[in-house]
C-alpha cells in the first residue's frame, strides 16, 4: 500500500497551492500559512525525511542542500540585517508536520532564547 502524501509532499507536487518563492529538483520553499515573522518560508525537501533527529546518512547531502538554498532564500527575500533557521523536532520541540522542514524567520529583530 502507498504511504499517503504528506501535506508538503503534496504542495511540492503543486495538488495543494502555496505561495512558492523556490523550487528545484531537491526541494520547495514556500510561505508559511502562519507566519511567525514578517517572512516566514518554509525549506522542504521533496524526497519525505520524517523530522531531523531521523535523518539517514544518505540524506547528508540533501540536508546541506536544504540549509545552502535557505541561505540563497534570504539574500532574495532581502534579510541582510538577519535571521533565523529553525528546524522543530518532536512534541517538545513544536513539530507539527512530520515532514522535515527548515524555517526561514526574519524581517524583525528575533527575541533569544526561544519561547
Ligand atoms: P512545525 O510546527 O515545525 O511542524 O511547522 C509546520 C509549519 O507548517 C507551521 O508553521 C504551519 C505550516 N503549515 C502547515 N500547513 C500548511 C499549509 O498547508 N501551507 C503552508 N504554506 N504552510 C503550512
Amino acid at each position: 500500500m502507498n504511504t499517503p502524501k504528506t501535506i508538503f509532499q503534496k504542495i511540492a507536487d503543486k495538488e495543494i497551492p502555496a505561495k512558492l518563492v523556490h523550487e528545484d529538483a531537491l526541494c520547495v520553499a514556500f510561505h508559511d500559512v502562519a507566519p511567525q515573522a514578517p517572512i516566514h518560508i518554509l525549506i522542504v525537501p521533496r524526497q519525505l525525511i520524517v523530522r531531523v533527529g531521523e535523518a539517514q546518512a544518505s540524506d547528508q547531502a540533501l540536508l546541506g542542500h536544504l540549509l545552502r538554498v535557505a541561505g540563497q532564500v534570504a539574500r532574495q527575500q532581502g534579510l541582510a540585517k538577519g535571521f533565523r533557521l529553525v528546524i522543530n523536532h518532536g512534541p517538545d520541540g513544536g513539530e507539527s508536520v512530520p515532514h522535515l522542514h527548515v524555517h526561514l524567520l526574519g524581517g524583525r529583530a528575533l527575541g533569544w532564547p526561544p519561547g
